[in-house]
């Protein structure tokens, strides 16, 4: 068994409450402009800028530390035609059969179809997947503990490192999503969580017209 071993909290900052406040409130203020985006600008984005906003997502805490996550960040254009296809032959038989008519009804506002074209025009997609088990070099499987609940976590940071640094992104998630570890050469232990689609948003870019609920109806302080 591992013995654990301590070192001192040494990257911790304290700030006065005054500039706690202050810090919070303009945080808030930039994750308020966060809207998942639908049409991309076909700019190209840099992969330094892409790779330091999974050296984020990658500090997220997860289950027994077992960091149960990995990402494939895909600029390829023949891969981004490849994932576009099979993805849009998937929603074309979830839009026409697979979905129930409550599932359409909830999207409806959000004016979605099976007709994906950012899937290619967006310079980065990055393909997130959940580790079910880990797998040591000798071929042994080690137990992961919350693995889909740790990926979340980290996806979280991903959107909002990629916020703050300016781009737009969307939670994508075709479904299912099988054909991105074949297309990808994932292994079996690796389940695709999400699709996030990563870059500037067209310049003639709309969303839908939807709000976010009131906080009161979302807390309770007791
Ligand atoms: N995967 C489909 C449908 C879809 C599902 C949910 I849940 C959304 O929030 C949005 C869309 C698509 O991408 O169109």
């Amino acid at each position: 068994m591992g013995k654990p071993q301590f070192v001192p909290l040494s990257a911790y900052r304290e700030y006065p409450l005054p500039e706690m406040l202050e810090r919070a409130r303009n945080f808030q203020e930039v994750m308020e402009r966060r809207r998942s985006v639908r049409q991309f600008s076909d700019r190209p984005v840099p992969r330094k800028l892409i790779e330091r906003c999974i050296a984020t997502a990658v500090t997220a805490p997860s289950g027994a530390n077992m960091q149960p996550w990995h990402f494939v960040a895909v600029a390829d254009p023949t891969l981004k035609r490849r994932i576009r296809t099979t993805a849009e032959a998937e929603e074309q038989e979830f839009y026409a059969h697979r979905a129930s008519p409550e599932w359409l009804e909830a999207l409806a506002p959000l004016g979605t179809d099976a007709h994906k074209p950012f899937l290619e025009i967006a310079p980065w997609l990055i393909a997130v997947f959940v580790q079910k088990y880990g797998k040591l070099l000798d071929g042994h499987k080690v137990k992961h503990y919350y693995p889909t609940e740790s990926v979340g976590l980290a996806t979280g940071m991903l959107i909002t490192a990629l916020h703050y640094a300016g781009l737009a992104t969307l939670t994508h998630t075709p479904s299912p999503m099988g054909f991105l570890n074949e297309i990808l050469h994932r292994p079996a232990n690796e389940r695709p969580f999400l699709l996030l689609v990563a870059g500037y948003p067209a310049p003639e870019a709309q969303i839908p017209k939807i709000f976010r609920k009131p906080l009161d109806e979302v807390v309770d302080f007791i």
